[in-house]
């Protein structure tokens, strides 16, 4: 099973579209192994957005991503980092599909509401990032012979 990164960010917290968020990925068969609302800081958003240093929307990326709180999470399924990518819609608003969670939310360019690993190489950096081992729960699910 594979496990990626998904944050909540600023703009879907205070739009309250967190339970909305976490129901989709739930709702699909993907299981939580982690959970947390936390204030990002700099020095966190920093190694989070590394690949993004150097570009024009940076310092409002940091700044933003800092201002106000965000979720944090754990998923875990069967190609979850693809899954929640596709979920999630495109950077783009312009190609971001109604159905995702950006498509059906987001009209202009914002802030994209949420984030999620782009590899599996990337989400486990990204979980180590922003969770300790013993913050990720290990526990059976009981529909995973169903849902899986
Ligand atoms: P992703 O979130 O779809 O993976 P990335 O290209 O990794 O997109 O960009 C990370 C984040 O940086 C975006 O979610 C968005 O908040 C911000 N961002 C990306 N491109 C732009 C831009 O052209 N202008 C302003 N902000 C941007
Ligand atoms: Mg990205």
């Amino acid at each position: 099973m594979e496990r990626t990164f998904v944050l909540v960010k600023p703009d879907g917290v205070q739009r309250r579209l967190i339970g909305e968020i976490i129901r989709r990925f739930e709702n699909k068969g993907l299981k939580l192994v982690g959970l947390k609302l936390m204030n990002i800081s700099k020095d966190r958003a920093e190694r989070h957005y590394a690949i993004h240093k150097g570009r024009p929307f940076y310092g409002d990326l940091i700044q933003f991503i800092t201002s106000s709180p965000s979720v944090a999470m754990v998923l875990e399924g069967r190609d979850a980092v693809k899954l929640t990518r596709v979920m999630m819609g495109a950077t783009k608003p312009e190609d971001s599909t109604p159905g995702s969670i950006r498509g059906d939310f987001e009209i202009y360019t914002g802030q994209k509401l949420v984030h999620g690993s782009d590899s599996p190489e990337t989400a486990r950096q990204e979980i180590e990032n922003f969770f300790t081992a013993d913050e990720l729960v290990e526990y059976p699910l009981c529909l995973a012979d169903w849902i899986g």
